[in-house]
């Protein structure tokens, strides 16, 4: 059995796989694709992923590229079903908040952070804006609930996380924020947690 991850250390889409790989307690090989030195162009990597993104993995042969299509098939093949439930209702409330992530968590916390640490040529103030909505959101869902989608931890919340508690480095915070910010503590409590440079550690 062979498992490769290829992924850039600063990545929150990255970290959302790492974060799941750890709370499965599965092991893996780390391919190192470094974005700043634009690895993701290698004629090598296009072939895993000809839209050149990373997280891709590897599971055995089966490449798998976008971080909520690999949790998913994590979640699925390896247990922990309750973090992505059957039930119709479940799955379209998770679905809901892996789209909110996919739109919102990343053209505005994720993009504002990139346009700060990685000097990415895009707008900061619409950025800025899509990133207040998408706070606003997360604070008014979890002001009387624990987490996003469902009564207990599922995938929603690692699609949402990792931009979330990063955007210190975007130049905002979660200062005006306390439900998010209470939601993050309890993720970084869940046993097997494992952060990447900005969040808290431990660090794999
Ligand atoms: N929807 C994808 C987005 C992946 C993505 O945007 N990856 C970025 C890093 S966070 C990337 O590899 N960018 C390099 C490029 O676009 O050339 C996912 O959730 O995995």
């Amino acid at each position: 059995m062979m498992r490769k991850l290829y992924d850039f250390e600063l990545s929150g889409n990255c970290q959302k796989i790492r974060m799941l790989l750890s709370f499965l307690s599965l092991d893996y090989e780390r391919v190192n694709i470094d974005l700043r030195k634009r690895d993701q162009m290698d004629p090598e990597f296009i072939a895993l992923n000809s839209l050149h993104k990373v997280p891709v993995l590897d599971d055995d042969g089966l490449i798998l590229r976008d971080s909520a299509a690999i949790m998913i098939y994590l979640i699925r093949k390896y247990g922990r079903p309750e973090w992505y439930p059957e039930s119709p209702e479940a799955m379209a409330e998770i679905q809901q908040w892996l789209s909110f992530s996919a739109n919102e968590v990343f053209n505005g916390l994720a993009m504002t952070r990139a346009i700060v640490i990685f000097k990415r040529d895009a707008d900061l103030e619409v950025a800025r804006t899509i990133a207040a909505t998408a706070l606003q959101e997360m604070e008014h869902r979890l002001r009387d609930r624990e987490w996003l989608a469902l009564d207990r931890f599922t995938i929603a919340e690692l699609a949402c996380y990792p931009y979330t508690a990063l955007i210190h480095e975007g130049e905002l915070s979660l200062d005006d924020y306390p439900s998010i910010r209470g939601w993050c503590r309890r993720i970084e409590a869940l046993e097997h947690y494992v952060g990447m440079p900005g969040l808290p550690y431990p660090h794999p």
